[in-house]
């Protein structure tokens, strides 16, 4: 049975792989670590350690106590926000991850770390974008990511450390709100139609990027740790979505369940410039070759699974 390390157990997409892990794994097989002191709540039962990733000895010190053979590394700061501090992001995004690979080589451990739609920028091909591609992204965020695409395969050929990741589009999810994203209104938008019927967006109409659902994040992400390595020729960084959408198309499937519902725009010119520097959307043809990648949801069904949830959470009738 493996022994997984969770690295920024309680943010979006660590609060719901932390619960899928264990329920695969077993709750005493993953090791939940975070900054912040734990929620009970938050990641259900199961051990959970302070650990911040900037610091080598506390995340060596747990991947010695629990014998930890896989890292997934979740910690990051998302592209807005790293805007805001881009030496704070660079030192969590890059340093964090370095000390992740170090004590992986070290120990042996197999490390899930994702990229990003980010690491791409305004010379990439920004329609159906190759697995393989021109990088050169405009943002400090891309830029770590891309960084962090590379030096995962550096580890990997240099050292053999079994590094793997996927390039994540905007995630959409109705348990923990993200925060500091440029894709993070495709979430607001469902919490705002809800409780106002009208939401202030702050990208434009025609503003096309990539998401997915939750759910699918999550598989993916096990999913790809589970494939046969021999299969694997890319490794760090598959290109994955489930579908590429505007918040026009979001605004109109959102009213076939909020009849009323208004979207009205008031642009941030930095978040506007951010997305227009990533993909529209991604070929993620070399994903579904090499470890038989598949989304569960589309618009759609997404819609109506994230309506279904965020009516009980909220406490409302639809
Ligand atoms: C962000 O908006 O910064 C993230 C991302 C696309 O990596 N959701």
């Amino acid at each position: 049975m493996k022994k997984i390390l969770v690295v920024g157990a309680l943010g979006q997409i660590g609060s719901e792989l932390l619960i899928a892990l264990r329920e695969k794994y077993g709750a005493d097989n993953v090791i939940a670590t975070d900054i912040r002191f734990r929620n009970k709540e938050d990641e259900g039962d199961g051990p959970f350690e302070i650990v911040d990733c900037t610091d080598i000895r506390s995340l060596s010190e747990v991947v010695k106590k629990y014998q930890i053979d896989t890292i997934f590394h979740l910690a990051a700061i998302l592209s807005a926000a790293a805007e805001e501090k881009p030496q704070f992001a660079w030192n969590l995004n890059m340093n964090g991850l370095y000390n992740v690979l170090e004590i992986s080589r070290e120990h042996k451990c197999s490390v899930f770390v994702p990229s990003s739609i980010a690491a791409f920028g305004p010379n990439t091909p920004q329609d159906f974008t190759p697995q393989d591609t021109i990088q050169r992204p405009t943002t400090i965020y891309g830029i770590s990511k891309v960084s962090g695409e590379l030096l995962c395969d550096y580890f990997h050929k240099r050292f053999g450390v079994d590094t793997r990741g996927v390039r994540f589009p905007g995630i959409i999810s109705n348990k923990t709100l993200p925060g500091g994203g440029t894709t993070d209104y495709a979430v607001e938008i469902y919490y705002e139609a809800i409780k106002h019927k009208k939401y202030f967006c702050y990208l434009g109409p025609n503003t096309q990027l990539d998401m997915m659902y939750m759910p699918d994040a999550v598989k993916a992400s096990i999913d790809l740790m589970e494939a046969d390595p021999s299969k694997l020729k890319h490794r760090n960084a598959f290109n994955i979505t489930a579908m590429s959408i505007n918040p026009e198309d979001l605004a109109n499937v959102i009213k076939k369940y909020i009849p009323t519902f208004q979207i009205q725009y008031r642009v941030d010119p930095m978040k506007q410039r951010i997305a227009d520097s990533w993909p529209n959307s991604l070929d993620d043809s070399a994903a579904k070759e090499e470890w038989g990648w598949k989304p569960d949801y589309d618009l759609e069904t997404m819609t109506k699974d994230m309506f279904e949830k965020l009516a009980v959470k909220l406490g409302v009738e639809l």
